[in-house]
């Protein structure tokens, strides 16, 4: 698309810097309330209240928006460019006014209109633009990177629909649409200017012109509009801001308006409906490949818009594209849009004219690849005539590369045939797929996995052979997450305390956390500790009776596990250990049990059978043990509906422990565990993902690990492992396994576990029965230990003081030093 010309402006092109005192930004609050809202203070509504504040912040960051692109622009510094399907990234508002240090001001400026900010706050919907982890650790990254002054720049879709609403009904899951843009998105800017055209199907011509060497031609018979949307992202103290552009599909054509006259009147919206179509929903699962033609049109599209969109600044900046991954870092967020690779090889070669080997040089010397699963259902490979039906030329594009890496395994390095099938990107066994991880791989001059345990196994078996090829391209990054969301927003008491007990210093600079560390044995700061644990507990108990009408004890341990729900991660090992507490309660009530709340939150991918089972236990767990008087104020068990970010922010403040539970070797790394030991909960959890590394950092007397390792688990599982006779000889499991067999928990339907117990007298490939003893003993040294609050509440401080690493601004140093090359200090 061309250009409109610009109009060059005279004089100053930017308004002075506002003021940020309280008088003024009450001024402009209600200058706003009137101006762009059109209400009288006296009719304004608590959602105007939030718009007018919303806008004036908004102001604010555009100042410092502007002045951040004109410096990367000024200076010519390397950019990244973080491409992902998801950007889970909650709500906005609070996070712009703590890294603009406007909390205060804004308060108090709210204050004079007799409106309390937090009730504001919290009318914001939360932009759910993703499924869990790998989502919202893109939106942790794209906020650490703002904060370390990365010069930044997020591609993803902006779905009309994001993550699903759950409702739990009669104890099961429903989904529900999501709205998020219902009311308009005031932190978005429609960029039409940026607007590309995206091709799919067709046919690849060749074209010869006299004295050139033959060019393939892509002649695709569909086109569809992306059209760029802005959403800016303010690092701490508001120093840079980074933009996430978001893709939204358009039809070239609104309307065809010839069928319209000819009176079909639906099918003159067709077109419109498909090119709408790709950026309507995103898809809720996060463990297995979608598969649908439609999810690899989402993956192409905002792939290709945002390779057309680096391409045209690149050449408007620099003029030529030689030096483009001098200038340029692109990250592959998982596969989601490994298709770039062969995007950009085409653009390369058939748009801009490069040879082939050069234009591979540059190509994978811009791109980085972060692997998040091993899970073998949810790596991406797409059947090759899908991928040839859409795609024709990357098709060809992809053969291409195949046969060089190919080429390359067997001349140089003298793989056999067993070899070559592993590092192909075709993969021929299962009706010929085309295999996205390999693509990513080989594209990528820097391959990482998120955890080090995570590399580690990924080096043993996803990419064995091409990490035998290629051994110096596959790294770790652990995994981080902001501490401003995760601590100073969400958790204003203990950071108010660690203020006043250590300074401010760790505010800029999280690893100073480590100053609290001796406080630990300071019976005045531990109490102080304590009553803000307690305080965040009352407020996550208010919250538990408002929506379940359900009272808890805020003296008992809260037992938190909050995630996807997923096989792996055991929330049925959970359950069960629910299950055989409560019927040791009842079975000896003279003994001195520790009160415990479990709460459980996550939603399942709609399609997954076993998952939603394990969902609507839980709710039939809960339901018979919380209305049964005889373990009353001992054990509740919740299931709290619809977790996504903003209940996150209540639920990680008001733990006492988290569970980590996976089946070792499985979680790639977790992230919900390292909100929870910031925010100075005690883990239980398996020596998987970085839980390994937490263990390391936090000392193993702060920290419970039970279960099997993974080379442990691999090998039972080698082994044909099966869970009945460790039922058999386990009381305490077969009593509990029982009583769900018996349909107790589920009157209305007896049979409807029967599945999930079957699978682990058969099978157990979860080894939910092999980690069971294990984690009964260790939760029951858990409750001696909770009975000592003073040993309880030191581990806790030695948690948030030692997590600091945990950091996405350590992570994103990381990236920029060894991957991308970009950020301050790298730049010549
Ligand atoms: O990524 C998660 C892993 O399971 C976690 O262990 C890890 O901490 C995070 C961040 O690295 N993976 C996901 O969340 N995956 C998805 O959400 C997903 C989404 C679509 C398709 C496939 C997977």
């Amino acid at each position: 698309m061309s250009a409109t010309p610009k109009i060059e402006p005279r004089g100053a092109t930017v308004p002075e810097p506002r003021q940020n005192d309280p008088d003024t930004l009450a001024r402009q609050i209600l200058e706003k309330l009137t101006y762009s809202i059109c209400k009288h203070p006296e009719q304004a509504r608590k959602y105007d209240w939030l718009r007018a504040t919303t806008l004036v912040v908004r102001d604010r960051i555009i100042d410092h928006w502007f002045a951040s692109a004109n410096k990367t622009r000024d200076t010519g510094d390397k950019r990244v460019y973080y491409l992902s399907m998801e950007f889970l990234i909650g709500r906005l508002l609070r996070d712009a006014i703590n890294n603009l240090q406007l909390t205060g001001p804004i308060q108090e400026a709210l204050k004079r209109y007799n409106v309390d900010v937090e009730l504001v706050e919290m009318l914001e919907p939360d932009a759910a633009l993703g499924n869990g982890g790998l989502g919202r650790l893109a939106a942790c990254f794209m906020e650490s990177m703002a904060s370390t002054g990365v010069p930044g720049i997020g591609y993803g879709i902006r779905y009309v629909h994001g993550f699903f609403r759950q409702e739990i009904a009669e104890g099961a899951q429903v989904e529900l649409p999501e709205t998020w843009l219902m009311h308009g998105n005031p932190w978005e800017f429609e960029r039409r200017d940026s607007t590309y055209e995206i091709g799919f199907g067709g046919k690849v011509v060749t074209q010869s012109e006299p004295g050139k060497p033959p060019r393939q031609v892509w002649r695709p018979t569909e086109r569809v509009l992306a059209v760029a949307f802005d959403t800016p992202i303010v690092g701490w103290r508001g120093e840079q801001v980074n933009t996430l552009r978001l893709w939204s599909a358009q039809a070239i054509d609104p309307i065809l308006l010839d069928a319209f006259n000819s009176g079909d009147h639906i099918g003159a919206l067709v077109e419109s409906n498909k090119a709408e179509a790709i950026t309507r929903v995103l898809y809720p699962a996060d463990s297995h490949q979608a598969g649908q033609e439609l999810r690899l049109r989402q993956e192409y599209f905002f792939s290709a818009a945002s390779l057309q969109d680096i391409i045209r600044r690149h050449v408007q900046e620099h003029g030529t594209l030689d030096t483009l991954a001098d200038k340029v870092a692109i990250q592959l967020n998982d596969t989601h849009p490994a298709v770039s690779v062969a995007e950009l090889m085409r653009l390369l070669v058939d748009v801009h004219g490069y040879e082939w080997d050069r234009a591979w040089q540059i190509t994978r010397a811009t791109f980085g690849y972060t692997n998040h699963t091993l899970l073998p259902e949810a790596l991406e490979h797409w059947p090759v005539n899908l991928f040839e039906r859409l795609l024709p030329r990357q098709m060809q594009i992809i053969y291409q590369i195949n046969a060089g890496i190919i080429r390359e395994a067997s001349q140089d390095k003298g793989f056999d045939d067993t070899q070559i099938a592993a590092i192909s990107l075709i993969d021929e066994g299962h009706g010929r797929r085309v295999r996205m991880g390999q693509l990513a791989f080989v594209g990528s001059h820097a391959i990482n996995g998120v955890s080090a345990l995570h590399t580690e196994l990924m080096k043993q078996t996803v990419f064995r052979n091409l990490h035998e090829l290629y051994p110096e391209r596959i790294q770790n990054k652990t995994n981080g997450v902001t501490p401003r969301r995760w601590l100073m927003e969400c958790n204003p008491g203990l950071t108010k305390l660690l203020t006043e007990a250590i300074g401010p210093a760790f505010l800029d600079d999280i690893e100073k956390l480590k100053d609290a560390d001796k406080l630990a044995d300071d019976a005045g700061f531990r109490e102080k500790f304590a009553a803000v644990k307690r305080a965040n507990k009352m407020r996550l108990a208010d919250l538990i009776s408002d929506r379940l009408a359900i009272t808890l004890n805020p003296d008992a341990i809260f037992d938190i596990q909050v995630k996807r729900i997923h096989e792996y991660k055991r929330q049925f090992l959970n359950i069960i250990e629910a299950i055989a507490l409560y019927n040791q309660i009842r079975a000896h009530p003279e003994r001195d049990w520790t009160p415990r709340v479990k709460i459980f939150a996550g939603k399942a991918a709609p399609s997954y059978v076993q998952a939603k089972e394990i969902i609507h236990l839980a709710n039939d767990v809960a339901r018979l043990i919380n209305g049964d008087p005889a373990v009353r104020d001992l054990l509740k068990v919740v299931f709290v509906p619809n977790y996504n970010v903003s209940l996150a922010e209540i639920i990680m403040p008001a733990a006492d422990l988290s569970e980590q539970i996976s089946t070792a070797g499985l979680e790639a790394s977790g992230t919900g565990n390292m909100k929870f030991a910031l925010n100075g909960a005690l883990t239980i959890g398996t020596l998987d993902g970085a839980n390994v590394e937490m263990l390391e950092h936090l000392g193993e007397e702060n920290i419970f690990i039970f279960g099997l390792k993974a080379d442990e688990v691999a090998q039972r599982r080698r082994n044909a492992h099966s869970g009945r006779s460790i039922i058999e000889r386990t009381p305490l499991l077969r009593e509990a396994l029982d009583a769900i067999s018996s349909g107790v928990f589920a009157p209305d339907n007896p049979a409807r576990y029967h599945n999930l117990v079957s699978n682990l007298y058969n099978n157990d490939w979860w080894m939910i029965c092999a980690d069971f003893d294990a984690y009964w003993k260790t939760q029951r040294q858990l409750d001696v230990l909770f009975l000592d609050q003073t040993a309880w509440h030191s581990k806790g401080v030695h948690n948030t003081a030692r997590i600091g690493w945990f950091s996405s601004d350590r992570s994103i140093r990381e990236y920029a030093k060894d991957i991308w090359q970009a950020g301050p200090g790298q730049n010549a």
